[in-house]
C-alpha cells in the first residue's frame, strides 16, 4: 500500500503563512517562531510565529466585543450556524483529516473517523440544545398580607468569553467539544491549540467564518502555553477556562483561574484500568485489550493502561496479545492500511521510551515490543509489559503511549480495591459475560465513566469527566450546561 495523495488544498494551506485567527481574520504572529514537525518523518512541516501579548489580548477583546450580539442572537439561529459548521466539516473531511494526520501522526483512517466524523456528530448534538437550555418556574412561599402574589423563575445565561485550551492528541475533536458547548450556550471562545498541532483549528475557524459566524465569536491563538495561558486566563474578559491536558499543567491552570475567580473545567489524564473477569476466553480478553489500550498509539486520555487479568488466564492472553500486536501494520499514517502510526511528537516519544526503560530497570517483563521502530519518525512498537508488582512505576505513571501494563489477580475484590487506590479516576472498564457481576463492580469503580464490555467510546449524550485528580466538571450530555451558564433567579411581586 502507499500514502493517499495529498489534496491540493492541503498543500496550498501548508504553503501559506499561518498564525492565528482573530476577529474573523487569519493573522500572522508577532511573537516567537516555532516549527510544526511531521512526527512520521521528523521533518519540519512549517514554521509559524506565536501570538505576542498584544495579539493574545486582541483575541480576548474580539471575543468580548462579539459576546453581547452573539448572546442576543435568536437561539435557533445560533444552533443553525453550528449545524452549518458541521456540514462544512463533513464536506472538508478529507482535507482536514490529511492535515491532522500530517501534524499529529494520527492514522488517516482515525483522523477521518474520530477527528472529523465525531466532531460533526458532536456539533450536531450540541446544535440540538439550541432552544432547550431553560430555567424553571418556582413556587414561592412568601406570605401575602394585602393580596399581593409572588412568583419566581430562573434563566440560564451564558458566562461570557471562554478560553479553551486544547491538547495535541485530538486537536479538532476536543476543541469542538469546548467550542460547540460554549457557542450553543451563547458564550464566545478563544481557543489555544497545542504547539504541536496548531494548524487544523485555523482551518476550522476559517470554515466557521465562511458559514456566517460573526467575527470574534471564534478566535484561535497559537504559541507557547506557558506564555499564552496566563495572558488569556488573566485577561479580565475571561469568564471560564476549559482545559484538556496533563495533570501538572491542568493543576497550574486551575490555580491561576481560581485565584482570579474564573470558572474552570479540567479534563486531565490519569491511569485508567480495565478489569477482565475470569469467565471470558483469552481471545475475548485480547479483543478488549486492543480496543481499550492501543487505539491512536494509546494517546487517548480515556484509554486503559493497566490491565487486570485473572492469574490462570495471564499466560494465554499475553501469548495471543503478543501475536496480535506484532502483526499490526506500523508505518506511514497516511497509508490507509496502517494501524500503528508514530507518536505525536518527540517529547512524547522520549517520554514513552523513558518509561519503558524504567520498567526494564525495575524488573518488569517486556513481553512484546518495547523498542522504537527505528528509521525516521517517532514510532514505538506496540508494547505489552508484565509488571513485577503493583508498586511498579508503570502502575502509576501515565505513558500516554502504546504500552499496556499487565498484572495478574486471584481475587477480583482485591483487584478492585487496588484499582480504586489511585489518585486518579477518569475512566475504567469491566469485562464479563456476567452482567450482574459487572454492574455491581461498575457501581464501586471510582471513575467518572465506567464502561462494561467496551472501552474508550465517547458519545455526546453521555457525560464525560474525571473524579479525584483526573478533573473537574463534565462535558457532554446536559451536564455541560452548568459549566457554561450562570443560573439567574428572577422574583416578581404582582
Ligand atoms: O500537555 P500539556 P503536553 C498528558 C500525557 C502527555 C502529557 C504531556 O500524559 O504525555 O500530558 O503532554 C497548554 N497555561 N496528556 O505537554 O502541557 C499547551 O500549550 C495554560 C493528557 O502536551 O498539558 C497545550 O495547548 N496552558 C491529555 C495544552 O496546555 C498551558 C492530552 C496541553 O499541554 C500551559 C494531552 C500553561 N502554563 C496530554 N502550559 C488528555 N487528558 O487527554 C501548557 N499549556
Amino acid at each position: 500500500m502507499s500514502d493517499v495523495a495529498l489534496l491540493p488544498q492541503v498543500t496550498a494551506f501548508l504553503g501559506r503563512r499561518q498564525g492565528h485567527f482573530i476577529h474573523g481574520e487569519a493573522q500572522e504572529g508577532q511573537g516567537a517562531a516555532f516549527s510544526v514537525t511531521n512526527p512520521a518523518t521528523g521533518d519540519t512541516l512549517l514554521t509559524l510565529k506565536g501570538a505576542d501579548e498584544a495579539q493574545a489580548h486582541a483575541a480576548m477583546q474580539a471575543a468580548q466585543a462579539a459576546f453581547a450580539p452573539w448572546r442576543d442572537m435568536p437561539t435557533l439561529q445560533r444552533g443553525a450556524l453550528l449545524l452549518k459548521l458541521a456540514d462544512a466539516l463533513a464536506e472538508e473531511r478529507e482535507a482536514l483529516a490529511q492535515l491532522e494526520s500530517l501534524c499529529s501522526g494520527k492514522t488517516i483512517q482515525l483522523a477521518r473517523m474520530l477527528e472529523i466524523d465525531q466532531s460533526v456528530a458532536f456539533l450536531r448534538y450540541f446544535a440540538g440544545w439550541a432552544g432547550k437550555i431553560n430555567g424553571e418556574t418556582l413556587d414561592v412561599s412568601l406570605p401575602s398580607f394585602a393580596g399581593e402574589k409572588y412568583t419566581a423563575f430562573t434563566r440560564r445565561q451564558p458566562v461570557g468569553v471562554v478560553v479553551g485550551i486544547v491538547p495535541w492528541n485530538f486537536s479538532i475533536m476536543i476543541a469542538v467539544w469546548k467550542l460547540a458547548a460554549a457557542l450553543v450556550c451563547g458564550c464566545t471562545v478563544v481557543l489555544k491549540p497545542s504547539e504541536y498541532t496548531p494548524l487544523t483549528l485555523l482551518r476550522v475557524a476559517e470554515l466557521a467564518t465562511a458559514c456566517g459566524f460573526p467575527p470574534g465569536v471564534i478566535n484561535v491563538v497559537n504559541g507557547s502555553g506557558a506564555l499564552l495561558g496566563p495572558l488569556l486566563i488573566g485577561h479580565p474578559a475571561c469568564a471560564k477556562v476549559s482545559f484538556t491536558g496533563s495533570v501538572a499543567t491542568g493543576n497550574a491552570v486551575n490555580r491561576l483561574a481560581t485565584e482570579q475567580g474564573k470558572r474552570v473545567t479540567l479534563e486531565l489524564g490519569g491511569k485508567n484500568a480495565a478489569l477482565f473477569l475470569d469467565d471470558l476466553s483469552p481471545e475475548e480478553m485480547v479483543n478488549g485489550i486492543l480496543e481499550a489500550g492501543y487505539l491512536n498509539q494509546g494517546q487517548i486520555c480515556a484509554a486503559a493502561e493497566c490491565f487486570w487479568l485473572p492469574e490462570q488466564k495471564m499466560e494465554a492472553v499475553l501469548a495471543l496479545l503478543s501475536e496480535r500486536l506484532a502483526a499490526m501494520p506500523i508505518g506511514s499514517p497516511l497509508d490507509e492500511a496502517t494501524v500503528v502510526g508514530p507518536l505525536a511528537n518527540r517529547a512524547q516519544f522520549d517520554k514513552v521510551l523513558g518509561l519503558i526503560e524504567q520498567a526494564r530497570a525495575e524488573g518488569d517483563e517486556i513481553v512484546c515490543g518495547g523498542q522504537a521502530q527505528g528509521g525516521k519518525g517517532f514510532f514505538v512498537q506496540p508494547t505489552a509489559i508484565r509488571v513485577a508488582s503493583v508498586d511498579s512505576t508503570l502502575m502509576r505513571e501515565e505513558t500516554f503511549g502504546p504500552v499496556g501494563s499487565f498484572i495478574a489477580y486471584q481475587d477480583a475484590e482485591q483487584a478492585l480495591a487496588t484499582i480504586n487506590d489511585s489518585p486518579y479516576g477518569l475512566a475504567a472498564s469491566v469485562w464479563s459475560h456476567n452482567l450482574s457481576h459487572a454492574l455491581r463492580i461498575s457501581e464501586r469503580l471510582e471513575a467518572g465513566i465506567v464502561w462494561i464490555n467496551m472501552h474508550t467510546f465517547l458519545d455526546p449524550a453521555v457525560p464525560f469527566g474525571g473524579v479525584k485528580g483526573s478533573g473537574i466538571g463534565r462535558e457532554f450530555g446536559s451536564a455541560f450546561i452548568d459549566d457554561y451558564t450562570e443560573l439567574k433567579s428572577v422574583m416578581v411581586r404582582y
